[in-house]
């Protein structure tokens, strides 16, 4: 970067400081063995990171509040009206060192260097670590995000982690009722993330504006056959939930390859009972994540699935159910925040680009009661969710300064 501006902010994001938060957190939850990162909410893991960013915070000048649903909230300045920064610090199962915790450590710094600069905002800055966004844990995640936009229900919280515990015991009484934490104050949301994929990588640039988030459907397909003997069962009577459940899965890939949009589908969880070398799968229970831009697209690719997946039970004579784990709103984001981080990109002599998120983020919440934004970080491959996760010290370091450069404009 060569503008005098930005050599300007550059002395004020400090770079070694920002790198060496980013470090110190990435190591809470580390697996040695492989690389992984592993913090789910509701863990000692996630209460250590939760006190190393309040710490954090609090050198920053921010005063710090964790909500009633788990938001770790840092408050700078004066003013009903909020300019929100943050992510998440929670990860997928070993996942990588970028995935939210840039948004939030870059949000940090960035008041970092207002306070030490003694800017006063015209506005009240929150940066928010937004809880369980992931939900590797209870099956549905933007948990933290989804309270503060009053989507958050009752019987959302139902839903079990694998050892039965369902969210709603792990929440404090000061939870309820969970509206109170609908937001009505913040005038803007922006939020930076790791891109996940390879369109900047293909575009040769380090930073993007996102035009558009897709969101996912989330369902939890339940198949019953019988378990029997594998020795003494003759093939031509088995009820095998697991044979089922493969042609289902191959059935999804088929579909979404055949589907002209966007759309994308995931199986990444299946979980077979008893689970015996030598025992017939009797029940067979699997995850399938759905996505696309298009939210009637959306809804209607996912009634056909469900009708193919019905189809093979029937034929196979295996018992079929599905429970919705989480539907959430596809979003397009602010154009008046598109266009500051548009010009705060061009000053660093950066050509502007605009891009789709695949992945979901916190932002698609905080849409349905701010005007949102999110800037993407160039991720190497477009490996994520993956301890080989990677972007370079110099692209975190321009998105910052872009950030911190929107951010400016919004606290004039
Ligand atoms: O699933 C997602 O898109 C995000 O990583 N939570
Ligand atoms: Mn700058
Ligand atoms: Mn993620
Ligand atoms: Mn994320």
């Amino acid at each position: 970067m060569n503008d005098n501006h930005s050599s300007f902010a550059k002395s004020l994001i400090n770079e070694g400081r920002l790198m060496n938060h980013l470090d110190e957190l990435s190591r809470i939850g580390l697996n040695p063995k492989t690389g992984g990162i592993n913090r789910f909410s509701f863990t000692k893991e996630e209460e250590e990171a939760n006190s190393l960013i309040k710490k954090y915070m609090e050198e920053a000048g921010m005063t710090v509040s964790i909500d009633g649903i788990g938001n770790v909230i840092g408050s700078y300045g004066q003013g009903d009206e909020v300019i929100m920064l943050g992510s998440h610090i929670d990860t997928v199962p070993e996942g990588g060192k970028y995935d939210g915790a840039l948004g939030v450590i870059t949000a940090i710094e960035i008041v970092h260097s207002l306070h030490e600069q003694q800017i006063t905002p015209s506005v009240r800055i929150e940066v928010v670590s937004f809880k369980d966004e992931e939900g590797t844990r209870f099956g549905f995640g933007l948990i933290g995000s989804k309270a503060m936009a009053g989507l958050l229900t009752d019987e959302q919280l139902n839903n079990f982690d694998e050892k039965g515990n369902s969210i709603k015991s792990m929440l404090p009484n000061h939870a309820f009722p969970l509206n109170k934490w609908k937001r009505t104050n913040i005038k803007a949301y922006l939020e930076m993330h790791i891109e996940q994929g390879r369109v900047l990588e293909n575009q040769h640039l380090p930073v993007g504006v996102v035009t558009g988030i897709a969101a996912p459907i989330w369902q939890e397909i339940t198949l019953n056959g019988r378990s029997e003997h594998a020795g003494a069962t003759p093939m031509n009577v088995r009820s095998d939930a697991l044979t089922a459940a493969a042609e289902m899965i191959l059935k999804v890939e088929e579909l979404l390859n055949k589907s002209d949009s966007a759309a994308v589908g995931t199986v990444g969880k299946l979980h077979v009972t008893p689970n015996g070398v030598n025992v017939i799968p009797g029940q067979v229970t699997f995850s399938i994540d759905l996505r696309d831009i298009d939210e009637e697209q959306l809804e209607l690719l996912n009634g056909h699935i469900l009708e193919e997946l019905n189809k093979i039970a029937t034929k196979r004579e295996i018992s079929f159910s599905s429970k919705l784990l989480q539907r959430v709103t596809p979003v397009k984001t602010d154009y008046y925040l598109q266009k500051l981080l548009e010009s705060s990109i061009k000053k660093h002599h950066i050509e502007p680009f605009s891009l789709i998120s695949g992945a979901g983020h916190d932002a698609m919440n905080i849409a349905q009661i701010a005007p949102v934004v999110m800037l993407f970080v160039r991720s190497k491959d477009g490996i994520s969710h993956n301890p080989l996760e990677y972007s370079s010290r110099e692209d975190i370091l321009t998105a910052t300064h872009v950030l911190y450069d929107t951010v400016l404009e919004l606290i004039n």
